[in-house]
Protein backbone atom coordinates (compact mmCIF):
# COMPACT_ATOMS: atom_id res chain seq x y z
CA UNK A 1 0.00 0.00 0.00
CA UNK A 2 1.39 3.52 -0.39
CA UNK A 3 -0.95 4.45 2.24
CA UNK A 4 -2.64 3.45 5.93
CA UNK A 5 -1.74 2.08 9.54
CA UNK A 6 1.56 0.09 8.41
CA UNK A 7 2.76 3.12 7.55
CA UNK A 8 2.43 3.05 3.46
CA UNK A 9 5.67 2.73 1.72
CA UNK A 10 7.70 3.57 5.17
CA UNK A 11 6.32 0.15 5.95
CA UNK A 12 7.62 -1.29 2.67
CA UNK A 13 11.59 -2.39 3.70
CA UNK A 14 10.44 -4.19 7.16
CA UNK A 15 8.82 -7.12 4.73
CA UNK A 16 10.83 -6.05 1.87
CA UNK A 17 14.65 -5.51 2.81
CA UNK A 18 15.72 -4.24 -1.10
CA UNK A 19 13.18 -1.05 -0.34
CA UNK A 20 15.53 0.26 2.27
CA UNK A 21 18.29 -0.72 0.50
CA UNK A 22 20.52 0.74 -2.24
CA UNK A 23 19.53 1.61 -6.59
CA UNK A 24 16.38 2.55 -4.89
CA UNK A 25 14.12 4.25 -8.06
CA UNK A 26 12.26 6.96 -8.62
CA UNK A 27 14.60 9.66 -8.14
CA UNK A 28 14.71 13.60 -9.18
CA UNK A 29 16.38 14.72 -12.49
CA UNK A 30 18.47 17.82 -11.33
CA UNK A 31 21.60 19.42 -12.77
CA UNK A 32 23.78 18.19 -10.53
CA UNK A 33 23.38 14.69 -10.86
CA UNK A 34 22.94 14.73 -14.99
CA UNK A 35 25.75 13.77 -17.21
CA UNK A 36 26.44 13.82 -21.21
CA UNK A 37 26.99 10.54 -22.26
CA UNK A 38 27.65 11.30 -26.38
CA UNK A 39 27.05 6.65 -26.66
CA UNK A 40 23.55 6.74 -25.62
CA UNK A 41 22.17 5.94 -28.76
CA UNK A 42 18.40 6.94 -30.08
CA UNK A 43 16.09 3.54 -28.36
CA UNK A 44 15.01 1.01 -31.05
CA UNK A 45 12.06 -1.27 -30.73
CA UNK A 46 11.24 -3.70 -32.97
CA UNK A 47 7.38 -5.44 -33.20
CA UNK A 48 5.53 -2.83 -31.37
CA UNK A 49 2.87 -2.05 -34.00
CA UNK A 50 0.83 -4.70 -33.21
CA UNK A 51 -2.07 -5.85 -35.61
CA UNK A 52 -5.55 -5.67 -34.13
CA UNK A 53 -5.59 -9.46 -35.12
CA UNK A 54 -3.75 -9.70 -31.50
CA UNK A 55 -4.69 -9.01 -28.20
CA UNK A 56 -3.93 -7.57 -25.03
CA UNK A 57 -4.92 -8.36 -21.58
CA UNK A 58 -5.99 -5.53 -19.52
CA UNK A 59 -6.00 -6.02 -15.41
CA UNK A 60 -6.37 -4.19 -12.79
CA UNK A 61 -3.96 -5.92 -10.48
CA UNK A 62 -4.98 -3.77 -6.85
CA UNK A 63 -1.89 -1.74 -7.19
CA UNK A 64 -2.12 -0.55 -10.54
CA UNK A 65 -3.92 -1.06 -14.12
CA UNK A 66 -1.62 -3.08 -16.11
CA UNK A 67 -1.85 -4.22 -19.94
CA UNK A 68 0.33 -7.75 -21.21
CA UNK A 69 2.66 -7.16 -24.22
CA UNK A 70 3.44 -9.82 -26.49
CA UNK A 71 7.21 -11.42 -26.92
CA UNK A 72 7.39 -10.10 -29.98
CA UNK A 73 7.70 -6.53 -28.57
CA UNK A 74 11.17 -5.76 -28.44
CA UNK A 75 13.78 -3.60 -27.72
CA UNK A 76 17.30 -3.47 -29.97
CA UNK A 77 19.09 -0.40 -29.17
CA UNK A 78 20.62 -2.00 -26.15
CA UNK A 79 24.06 -4.42 -25.20
CA UNK A 80 21.36 -6.97 -24.78
CA UNK A 81 18.23 -7.75 -26.22
CA UNK A 82 14.73 -7.10 -24.23
CA UNK A 83 11.91 -8.79 -24.45
CA UNK A 84 8.32 -6.52 -22.84
CA UNK A 85 6.32 -7.92 -20.71
CA UNK A 86 3.79 -5.78 -19.58
CA UNK A 87 2.61 -1.94 -19.34
CA UNK A 88 1.61 0.09 -16.34
CA UNK A 89 0.77 3.12 -15.00
CA UNK A 90 1.53 5.33 -12.13
CA UNK A 91 -0.65 8.39 -10.92
CA UNK A 92 -1.94 10.89 -8.63
CA UNK A 93 -5.72 11.84 -7.66
CA UNK A 94 -8.08 14.17 -9.09
CA UNK A 95 -7.12 17.46 -7.04
CA UNK A 96 -3.87 17.19 -7.19
CA UNK A 97 -2.58 15.62 -10.67
CA UNK A 98 0.91 15.39 -9.88
CA UNK A 99 1.66 11.53 -10.05
CA UNK A 100 4.57 10.92 -11.65
CA UNK A 101 7.23 8.61 -9.78
CA UNK A 102 10.13 10.35 -11.55
CA UNK A 103 10.60 13.71 -11.11
CA UNK A 104 12.45 16.93 -13.36
CA UNK A 105 14.14 19.12 -11.24
CA UNK A 106 12.26 18.75 -8.79
CA UNK A 107 8.98 19.14 -10.68
CA UNK A 108 5.80 15.84 -10.70
CA UNK A 109 4.51 15.51 -14.21
CA UNK A 110 1.26 14.78 -13.68
CA UNK A 111 1.29 10.45 -14.50
CA UNK A 112 3.43 8.22 -15.98
CA UNK A 113 3.80 5.52 -17.92
CA UNK A 114 6.03 2.13 -17.66
CA UNK A 115 6.83 -0.48 -20.32
CA UNK A 116 8.88 -2.78 -18.39
CA UNK A 117 10.73 -5.47 -20.54
CA UNK A 118 13.47 -8.58 -19.17
CA UNK A 119 16.51 -9.37 -20.55
CA UNK A 120 15.79 -11.91 -22.77
CA UNK A 121 19.37 -13.07 -23.83
CA UNK A 122 20.03 -14.29 -20.25
CA UNK A 123 16.72 -15.25 -18.76
CA UNK A 124 13.49 -17.21 -20.04
CA UNK A 125 10.89 -14.57 -18.21
CA UNK A 126 10.21 -11.52 -16.23
CA UNK A 127 9.98 -13.64 -13.09
CA UNK A 128 13.27 -15.17 -13.47
CA UNK A 129 14.97 -11.77 -14.50
CA UNK A 130 13.29 -9.56 -12.05
CA UNK A 131 16.08 -10.14 -8.87
CA UNK A 132 18.99 -10.32 -11.47
CA UNK A 133 21.31 -6.97 -11.82
CA UNK A 134 21.07 -6.87 -15.47
CA UNK A 135 17.18 -8.64 -15.28
CA UNK A 136 15.20 -5.62 -16.44
CA UNK A 137 14.80 -2.38 -18.93
CA UNK A 138 11.79 -0.15 -18.32
CA UNK A 139 10.69 2.54 -20.41
CA UNK A 140 9.07 5.25 -19.03
CA UNK A 141 7.14 8.01 -20.28
CA UNK A 142 6.15 11.10 -18.24
CA UNK A 143 3.10 12.52 -19.00
CA UNK A 144 1.11 15.99 -18.92
CA UNK A 145 -2.47 17.30 -19.26
CA UNK A 146 -3.21 18.92 -22.59
CA UNK A 147 -4.70 17.98 -25.28
CA UNK A 148 -6.41 14.36 -26.12
CA UNK A 149 -4.50 11.68 -27.21
CA UNK A 150 -6.40 8.95 -28.94
CA UNK A 151 -3.28 6.30 -28.56
CA UNK A 152 -3.58 6.41 -24.78
CA UNK A 153 -7.60 6.16 -25.31
CA UNK A 154 -6.88 2.75 -27.04
CA UNK A 155 -6.21 1.43 -23.60
CA UNK A 156 -8.40 4.11 -21.23
CA UNK A 157 -11.50 3.39 -22.92
CA UNK A 158 -11.41 -0.21 -21.37
CA UNK A 159 -10.88 0.97 -17.90
CA UNK A 160 -14.53 0.95 -16.95
CA UNK A 161 -14.36 -2.65 -17.66
CA UNK A 162 -11.31 -3.25 -14.79
CA UNK A 163 -13.03 -0.87 -12.23
CA UNK A 164 -12.10 -3.53 -9.33
CA UNK A 165 -8.89 -5.75 -8.19
CA UNK A 166 -8.11 -8.69 -10.30
CA UNK A 167 -10.67 -7.76 -13.10
CA UNK A 168 -9.39 -8.58 -16.85
CA UNK A 169 -10.63 -7.04 -20.44
CA UNK A 170 -8.92 -7.71 -24.01
CA UNK A 171 -7.85 -4.70 -25.93
CA UNK A 172 -7.32 -5.07 -29.66
CA UNK A 173 -3.69 -4.53 -30.99
CA UNK A 174 -2.26 -1.62 -31.65
CA UNK A 175 0.71 0.23 -32.27
CA UNK A 176 2.21 0.64 -28.96
CA UNK A 177 5.01 2.98 -29.86
CA UNK A 178 2.45 5.64 -30.02
CA UNK A 179 2.34 6.03 -26.58
CA UNK A 180 6.23 7.14 -26.58
CA UNK A 181 7.46 10.67 -27.59
CA UNK A 182 8.82 11.33 -31.07
CA UNK A 183 11.87 11.89 -30.28
CA UNK A 184 13.56 8.56 -28.84
CA UNK A 185 17.11 9.77 -28.50
CA UNK A 186 16.33 12.14 -25.71
CA UNK A 187 16.27 10.45 -22.25
CA UNK A 188 17.60 10.19 -19.30
CA UNK A 189 19.44 6.51 -18.16
CA UNK A 190 20.31 5.14 -14.61
CA UNK A 191 20.28 2.20 -12.93
CA UNK A 192 17.43 1.44 -10.48
CA UNK A 193 14.89 -0.31 -8.88
CA UNK A 194 11.10 -1.77 -9.03
CA UNK A 195 9.59 1.22 -7.56
CA UNK A 196 7.36 -1.61 -5.38
CA UNK A 197 7.91 -4.17 -3.44
CA UNK A 198 10.24 -6.66 -3.24
CA UNK A 199 12.15 -3.37 -4.88
CA UNK A 200 14.62 -5.60 -6.45
CA UNK A 201 17.72 -3.18 -8.08
CA UNK A 202 17.28 -4.60 -10.94
CA UNK A 203 16.14 -2.26 -14.06
CA UNK A 204 18.55 -0.26 -16.04
CA UNK A 205 15.52 2.62 -16.36
CA UNK A 206 15.28 5.26 -19.74
CA UNK A 207 13.24 7.87 -19.26
CA UNK A 208 12.18 9.95 -22.18
CA UNK A 209 13.17 13.74 -21.41
CA UNK A 210 9.98 14.79 -23.80
CA UNK A 211 6.38 14.39 -21.77
CA UNK A 212 3.22 13.22 -23.71
CA UNK A 213 0.44 15.08 -23.12
CA UNK A 214 -3.35 13.68 -22.46
CA UNK A 215 -6.60 15.47 -22.16
CA UNK A 216 -7.64 16.16 -18.64
CA UNK A 217 -11.08 14.00 -18.81
CA UNK A 218 -8.57 11.93 -19.81
CA UNK A 219 -6.06 11.43 -16.22
CA UNK A 220 -9.46 11.85 -14.48
CA UNK A 221 -10.93 8.53 -16.22
CA UNK A 222 -7.58 6.78 -15.00
CA UNK A 223 -7.90 8.37 -11.23
CA UNK A 224 -11.49 8.25 -10.93
CA UNK A 225 -12.92 4.85 -12.09
CA UNK A 226 -10.53 2.36 -10.59
CA UNK A 227 -10.37 0.60 -6.99
CA UNK A 228 -7.69 -1.59 -5.22
CA UNK A 229 -10.43 -3.45 -3.97
CA UNK A 230 -12.77 -6.31 -4.93
CA UNK A 231 -16.69 -5.55 -5.97
CA UNK A 232 -18.03 -7.16 -3.32
CA UNK A 233 -15.46 -4.80 -0.33
CA UNK A 234 -17.89 -3.18 1.99
CA UNK A 235 -15.09 -0.05 1.97
CA UNK A 236 -14.01 0.12 -1.72
CA UNK A 237 -10.77 2.02 -1.74
CA UNK A 238 -9.74 4.25 -4.52
CA UNK A 239 -6.64 3.54 -6.66
CA UNK A 240 -4.94 7.48 -6.60
CA UNK A 241 -1.61 8.29 -5.94
CA UNK A 242 0.03 5.39 -6.48
CA UNK A 243 3.22 6.48 -6.95
CA UNK A 244 6.29 6.24 -4.83
CA UNK A 245 8.37 9.01 -3.14
CA UNK A 246 11.53 10.22 -4.57
CA UNK A 247 14.57 8.16 -3.42
CA UNK A 248 17.96 9.11 -2.64
CA UNK A 249 20.44 9.35 -4.81
CA UNK A 250 24.18 9.93 -3.22
CA UNK A 251 27.15 9.60 -5.13
CA UNK A 252 25.15 8.09 -8.21
CA UNK A 253 25.13 9.64 -11.84
CA UNK A 254 22.48 10.01 -14.76
CA UNK A 255 23.41 9.61 -18.06
CA UNK A 256 21.61 11.69 -20.15
CA UNK A 257 21.80 11.54 -24.45
CA UNK A 258 21.19 15.22 -24.88
CA UNK A 259 23.29 18.27 -23.91
C1 LIG B 1 3.24 -2.04 -10.78
O1 LIG B 1 2.71 -2.45 -9.54
C2 LIG B 1 2.98 -3.13 -11.82
O2 LIG B 1 1.63 -3.45 -11.87
C3 LIG B 1 3.83 -4.38 -11.52
O3 LIG B 1 3.60 -5.35 -12.54
C4 LIG B 1 5.30 -3.96 -11.53
O4 LIG B 1 6.13 -5.08 -11.25
C5 LIG B 1 5.52 -2.90 -10.47
O5 LIG B 1 4.67 -1.79 -10.70
C6 LIG B 1 6.97 -2.40 -10.47
O6 LIG B 1 7.34 -1.97 -11.77
O7 LIG B 1 8.19 -0.44 -13.40
N1 LIG B 1 7.09 0.57 -11.39
S1 LIG B 1 8.02 -0.58 -11.97
O8 LIG B 1 9.28 -0.57 -11.24
O9 LIG B 1 6.89 -5.27 -13.39
C7 LIG B 1 6.88 -5.63 -12.24
C8 LIG B 1 3.32 -6.60 -12.17
O10 LIG B 1 3.01 -6.91 -11.05
C9 LIG B 1 7.77 -6.75 -11.80
C10 LIG B 1 3.40 -7.61 -13.23
ZN1 LIG C 1 5.87 1.40 -12.63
Amino acid sequence: SYIGEDGGEKGWPKRFPFCGGAFQSPIDFHSDVLQYDSTLSPIELQGYNVSSGEQFVLTNNGHSVKMSLLPSMLIRSLPSQYTAAQLHFHWGNRNKQEGSEHTVGGKHFAAELHIVHYNSDRYPDLQAAMDKSDGLAVLAVLLEIGSFNPSYDKIFHHIQNVKYKDQETFIPGFNVQALLPDQLDEYFRYEGSLTTPPCFPSVLWTVFRKPVQVSEEQLLALETALFCTQPDDPSPLEMVNNFRKIQEFDERLVSVSFR
